[in-house]
C-alpha cells in the first residue's frame, strides 16, 4: 500500500465510510435479486460501463443515476436524525424510517418482514413505545436479518473514539427494527470493524486484525446471548484468510453465507475487506485499488450483494479514505452529495465531543 494511504486525515476516513457504504449499495443493487455467485467479469463489466457513461457525460449524471436501496435509505435516515437533533431521539428515527419506507415501499427493496414494523409504527404515528413493533417480529423472537448492521455506519462515525457510547447507541437503534441478539450483535460487530479499520495504520496481517476484532467484540458487546454463532463466523473468516489466494467463491458462500441474515453478512463483509488487502489475492481484480477490489469482490460473491458490499464498502472506506472511490462512481451514485454532507456533519460533531472530553 502507498505511504499516502497510511497518512489519511480522519475527515477523509469519515467521508470514505459514508461514500464507501453508498458505493457498495449502489453497485450491489443491480445484482441483489440474482442471489447467486456471479463471474467477476459480469460485475466488472457493469462497473466499467457506469464509469464510461459518466466519462462521456451521458446520461446526465448530476443527481446520480445508479440508485440506492433500503440500506442507504435507513443509513441516511439515521444519520439525518442524529445530526439534526444532535442526539439520539428514538421517536424521530422511527418516524424517518417509517416515512421513507412508505414513500417508496417497493422500489427500495426493503426486507420482507421489516415492513410490518413500519406499518405498526405508522398506526401509532410513531408515538409511545417505538421499540414494541420490532419486539413482536417473528413470534416475539425479533429479527436477526442484516438490516440493523447495514445502516450502522453513522453511529460508528458519531462515536468514533468512544466505544462505550458507540455500542450503547448501536444497540438502541438496532432495537427499532431488530431485537434478536443475533441481529443486534451483527450491528455491534460491523460498527467495531469500521472503528478498527479507521484507527488502523497499514494492516500487515489480516488474520491478526480479525482475531483482535473478535476478541474486542467478545469482551465489549453488551449483548452476551448467542455469541458462539459470531465466534464461529469469525473463526471461519480467519480460516479462509489463511488460504490466501486459493479461496474460491463457493467456499466463501458455504463457510460464511453472504446472505440476508446478520451472521451471513457481517463476517463476509469483513472477509472481503481483509482478503482484498493484498493486490493479487483475487487476480481478476488486481488492476483495481483496494476499495474497488473490496466492493467488486463482495458484489460478485455475495448473495445479498447490495448489503454485503455496502458493509464491506464502509469498512474499506474507513481504511482507504474517500479518495479511493472512483470519481465517476461518486458522480453516478444517487445520494453522493448527501452522503458527503452527512459525513462532514458527523465529523464536526465527533470532533466537538472529542474536544469536550479532553477539556
Ligand atoms: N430483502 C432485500 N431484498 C430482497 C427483496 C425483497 C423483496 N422486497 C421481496 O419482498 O421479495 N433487501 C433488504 O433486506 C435485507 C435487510 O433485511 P432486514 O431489514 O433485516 O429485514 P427483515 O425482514 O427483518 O429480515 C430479513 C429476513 O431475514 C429472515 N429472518 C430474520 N429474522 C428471522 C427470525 N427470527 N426467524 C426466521 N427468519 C428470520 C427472514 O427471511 C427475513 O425476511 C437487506 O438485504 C436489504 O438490502
Ligand atoms: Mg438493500
Ligand atoms: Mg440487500
Amino acid at each position: 500500500m502507498a505511504t499516502q494511504e497510511l497518512e489519511l486525515s480522519l475527515l477523509s476516513r469519515f467521508q470514505g465510510v459514508s461514500l464507501g457504504a453508498l458505493f457498495g449499495d449502489c453497485l450491489g443493487a443491480k445484482f441483489e435479486t440474482n442471489w447467486s455467485v456471479l463471474p467477476y467479469e459480469k460485475v466488472i463489466s457493469y462497473y466499467e460501463t457506469i464509469k464510461d457513461k459518466v466519462a462521456m457525460g451521458t446520461p446526465k449524471a448530476d443527481s446520480g443515476f445508479v440508485h440506492y436501496t433500503d440500506d442507504t435509505c435507513m443509513t441516511f435516515d439515521l444519520a439525518k436524525s442524529l445530526t439534526k437533533n444532535r442526539k439520539y431521539k428514538p421517536q424521530d428515527v422511527a418516524k424517518r424510517f417509517t416515512e421513507t419506507f412508505f414513500a417508496s415501499p417497493k422500489e427500495r427493496n426493503y426486507g420482507r418482514h421489516v415492513a410490518k414494523v413500519f406499518s405498526k409504527l405508522k398506526e401509532n404515528s410513531c408515538r409511545g413505545d417505538v421499540y414494541k413493533p420490532a419486539s413482536e417480529q417473528f413470534g416475539g423472537s425479533g429479527s436477526y436479518g442484516n438490516g440493523s448492521a447495514m445502516r450502522v455506519s453513522p453511529v460508528a462515525l458519531l462515536h468514533h473514539d468512544n466505544i462505550i457510547e458507540m455500542l450503547t447507541l448501536v444497540v438502541a437503534q438496532s432495537k427499532l427494527t431488530h431485537t434478536n441478539p443475533r441481529g443486534i450483535n451483527g450491528a455491534v460487530l460491523q460498527a467495531l470493524a469500521i472503528e478498527k479499520a479507521m484507527t488502523s495504520g497499514k494492516i500487515d496481517n489480516a488474520k491478526i486484525f480479525c482475531q483482535e476484532l473478535l476478541d474486542q467484540f467478545k469482551e465489549i458487546t453488551p449483548i452476551k446471548e448467542d455469541m458462539e454463532i459470531f465466534e464461529n463466523g469469525m473463526s471461519n473468516v480467519m480460516e479462509l484468510l489463511e488460504k490466501e489466494s486459493e479461496v474460491t467463491p463457493r467456499e466463501i458462500v458455504s463457510k460464511l453465507g453472504t446472505g440476508v441474515l446478520a451472521i451471513q453478512a457481517v463476517p463476509p463483509a469483513i472477509f472481503f475487506f481483509l482478503h482484498s488487502l493484498k493486490t493479487n489475492n483475487v487476480p481478476t481484480l488486481s488492476t483495481y485499488n483496494g476499495m474497488v477490489r473490496t466492493v467488486l469482490y463482495a458484489t460478485s460473491v455475495s448473495h445479498d450483494s447490495d448489503t454485503v458490499a455496502c458493509m464491506a464498502g464502509a469498512i474499506a472506506g474507513a481504511y482507504y479514505g474517500v479518495d479511493s472511490i472512483p470519481s465517476e462512481w461518486v458522480t453516478a451514485c444517487e445520494g453522493s452529495d448527501k452522503a458527503m454532507k452527512l459525513a462532514n456533519k458527523l465529523y464536526k460533531m465527533n470532533e466537538n465531543s472529542r474536544k469536550n472530553k479532553k477539556s
